[in-house]
């Protein structure tokens, strides 16, 4: 399906992507109004991922989303078939728990409690949310796609319960043909299941994409969406929430020597483009930024001339920290009203001012944005273009956690020659 997206056609028209590019260019072309070589910028993407434009990291063997409709019925992944439990451990394992946690009232196959989804979606009429949000992988080098979830908060569905107590952590995993080895599983901490500071976004079980149900190779019926997070803690095909005392992390994630608790970082990536251009000819640099935690400043770009093929330059290299940078346009604002998938309103997204409709930051916090350079006056030779973001606390990417284990971010670099 594509959603009623039509940002790409917006770029393609001078009027929008001119007008951004227009602070590049020298002030004679654009008092005279002439913006050469603006409607050639390869911008770009829709701003909400199309369905089939989605990177995909599924795991699973089969992938459950290539199950054919009977065995994903079997599954319990359609939306009649799909069900969640939620129970307590009832463990405890000196030192590290004392006292089991419990629920009053938890959700089960076994007694008929388990939610479905007219119940998880009758909630969402006190309790809905929706926002945009990228998935990022933490281990990958480039964004997978974004668009707008719509859900209840996971604290909202862990009061469906009953009382709640000596509880620490809360669990989650999804679909995984009852094989313990194919079990992917990912928690938070029982705070910040529970609680958002004002403004902030809740992590929470997402029943649509772009206002349809969420695709199984997407992850639906139901997906536990966090997103402040990588990837890896939103959790496909959810089938199961799990409250313990036990307060160590025990994700998947953690388990393959990643950061278990990253929050998205802040990152620039460079898309790809020709790797000649004629002596002349501006060269249209343009990538994707993700505003992470700490947020977007700017983008910057920095051209080296190299005399032949070189060896990697490490991201702390003097010659690098030295540039000189110089900043990117960021994509201007998409027209919300427009690119909203039917039904919605963009003051009813989360991030939004409720009255106005205009985003309360931009670039929207955990989402993709793009960015672009119109270079100019290269001489023939070979040169490499790199970019890195500059978050809000003017910290330059990689930094400031530049272990790439909490969250892949890399400066990239497009190799090109002017001939
Ligand atoms: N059930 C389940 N959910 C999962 C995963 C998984 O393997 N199984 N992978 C996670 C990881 S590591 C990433 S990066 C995202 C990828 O989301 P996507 O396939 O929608 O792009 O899903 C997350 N949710
Ligand atoms: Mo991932």
């Amino acid at each position: 399906m594509n959603p009623p997206d039509l940002s790409r056609r917006d770029f393609l028209r001078l009027g929008a992507a001119g007008a951004a590019v227009s602070s590049l260019i020298a002030p004679t072309a654009r008092a005279a109004g002439a913006i050469p070589d603006a409607g050639k910028i390869p911008l770009l993407r829709p701003y909400i991922t199309p369905d089939d434009q989605f990177i995909d990291v599924s795991r699973g063997n089969p992938m459950p989303h290539a199950l054919p409709l009977a065995a994903l019925a079997e599954a319990g992944l359609t939306a009649d078939t799909w069900r969640l439990q939620i129970t307590a451990d009832p463990f405890v394992e000196y030192p590290h728990t004392k006292i089991p946690a419990t629920l009053s009232a938890p959700r089960t196959l076994a007694d008929g409690t388990a939610f479905d989804l007219p119940a998880l979606i009758e909630l969402g009429r006190r309790h809905e949310v929706h926002f945009f949000k990228a998935m990022q992988c933490l281990n990958i080098e480039a964004p997978l796609g974004q668009g707008v979830w719509t859900g209840v908060p996971l604290r909202a569905v862990l009061r469906q319960c009953g009382k709640m107590q000596n509880v620490r952590r809360v669990y989650y995993w999804g679909f995984h043909y009852h094989d313990p080895k194919q079990i992917y599983k990912a928690s938070l901490s029982y705070t910040q299941a529970m609680e958002t500071a004002p403004g902030a976004l809740p992590a929470f079980l997402a029943y649509k994409l772009n206002g349809r149900p969420i695709s199984p190779e997407r992850g639906g019926p139901v997906r536990l969406v966090v997103p402040w997070s990588h990837g890896y803690k939103s959790l496909k095909w959810l089938q199961h929430i799990f409250v313990t005392s036990d307060a160590r992390n025990w994700d998947t994630y953690a388990e393959a020597n990643n950061d278990p608790d990253s929050f998205l970082k802040t990152a620039a990536y460079v898309d790809k483009g020709p790797e000649k251009v004629p002596a002349g000819e501006p060269v249209y640099l343009t990538g994707q930024v993700v505003s992470g935690l700490s947020g977007v400043r700017h983008v910057e770009y920095w051209v080296r001339h190299v005399e032949s093929e070189t060896g990697r330059l490490a991201d702390d290299d003097p010659e690098l920290l030295r540039g000189p940078w110089t900043p990117c346009e960021l994509q201007p604002q998409p027209d919300w009203a427009r690119i909203m998938p039917a039904g919605l309103k963009p003051k009813q997204l989360l991030g939004f001012d409720r009255t106005t409709g205009r985003p309360l930051n931009w670039p929207l916090p955990y989402s993709i944005t793009q960015y672009f350079a119109v270079i100019r006056g290269l001489k023939p030779g070979r040169y490499e273009i790199r970019a890195r973001a500059v978050d809000l606390n003017d910290i330059a990417q990689p930094e400031p956690r530049p272990t790439q284990k909490t969250g892949r971010n890399g400066i990239q670099v497009r190799r090109l020659e002017i001939v």
